[in-house]
């Protein structure tokens, strides 16, 4: 593994590029006069087109559908929700380049449908989908999660999928499967990130994640084929990506073409590219810091521009506290 490509991840995000054009933001709005009239506008009207931080949607070329599903009921937050425009421009999705901007410009070709999902290894049933199949073959439902990524930001997504465990139980798994392996799809001609060791951050292609069985059939564990509505835009893993909303952002792997499930602890990319760094669990956990920066707190974004974001203090198992029983006995600062 190159170390030259190695992203320092933190540093380059929030804390050179976000920190830098924020602090530059404000004494060009100071400069201006701007930033006291800005105190009085409600977050959403603070200046957020005033750098054409909308552009990015007018190059969002892919074309969605809208979903029909059961809204949020149990699963679900009155915290604010992170805007639409936001979460399909502020990506992390290396196959499309490292840059928090990059996916949604790069990714606006990329294929969906025909797509092809298939369950295999310990299970009594394989099973391989189509992209009907995705969003037909199970009834879709609303859950509004906390996305937390390691990288110490975070959002609020109204997605729309169904439980990974219900997937599962049709393939029937093996009592031998311990683990569940994840990979998105391997595509160089469509995914610059996979041909360009400069483009895709020196990590291995294709994307591998990994859950144990217990949190894989955990019911919080979705299947996301929408959020807002609407079905994916690719730079947000299209058309079906996992979410985990317990764990660290880089767990929830996106754009999926293989589900295996296994005897042995899977491979993980954030972990094969810095072990000491990235864990296997990769639990939210404001208790034990990343080496390289404080996991105490998050950067909550919850608006389009300016004066967008918040400092809040991040919760165990990021607030989802009902997952803690899958831990006991487990040292976490050890397993993290
Ligand atoms: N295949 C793949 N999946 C991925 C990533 C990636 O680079 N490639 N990035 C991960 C990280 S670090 C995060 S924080 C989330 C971001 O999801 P979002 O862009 O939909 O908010 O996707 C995760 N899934
Ligand atoms: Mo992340």
């Amino acid at each position: 593994m190159s170390k030259l490509f190695k992203p320092s991840r933190p540093e380059k995000e929030h804390q050179v590029t976000d920190e830098n054009i924020y602090k530059n933001r404000r004494t060009f709005l100071k400069s201006l006069g701007f930033i006291g009239a800005t105190a009085a506008l409600t977050p959403q009207a603070s200046a957020f087109n005033f750098f054409g931080d909308d552009d990015e949607t007018s190059k969002s070329t892919f074309h969605t559908q809208d979903l029909s599903f059961a809204p949020a009921t149990q699963y679900k937050t009155s915290e604010t929700q992170t805007p639409y425009k936001k979460v399909i421009t502020y990506n992390n999705f290396y196959e499309f380049g490292t840059s928090k901007d990059e996916p949604a410009k790069s990714s606006q070709a990329f294929k969906v449908d025909p797509w092809s999902l298939t369950i295999e290894g310990l299970v009594e049933k394989p099973i391989k989908l189509s992209y009907d199949d995705l969003l037909k073959r199970f009834p879709l439902e609303e859950r509004i999660y906390r996305l937390r990524c390691v990288e110490a930001w975070s959002m609020v997504i109204p997605w729309i999928g169904f439980e990974l465990g219900q997937l599962l139980q049709q393939a029937k798994p093996l009592s031998s499967a311990k683990y569940v392996a994840f990979e998105t799809l391997y595509d160089p001609k469509q995914m610059p990130g996979q041909k360009s060791r400069f483009i895709g951050g020196g990590l291995d292609y294709p994307y591998v994640e990994g859950l144990t069985i217990e949190e894989a059939t955990h019911p919080l564990t979705l299947l996301s084929v929408g959020l807002y509505g609407k079905t994916l835009m690719p730079q947000n893993g299209a058309p079906i990506r996992l979410v985990v909303p317990w764990k660290y952002g880089f767990k929830n792997i996106k754009s999926i073409v293989r589900i295996k499930l296994t005897d042995q602890q899977p491979p993980n990319t954030w972990n094969l590219l810095a072990p000491h760094e990235y864990g296997f669990y990769a639990n939210v956990n404001p208790n034990v810091d990343h080496p390289r920066w404080s996991q105490a707190t998050e950067r909550r974004i919850v608006g389009g521009g300016l004066l967008s974001t918040q400092r809040i203090d991040t919760r165990m198992f990021n607030g989802y506290d009902e997952v803690a029983s899958l831990y006991k006995g487990l040292d976490l600062r050890k397993n993290f």
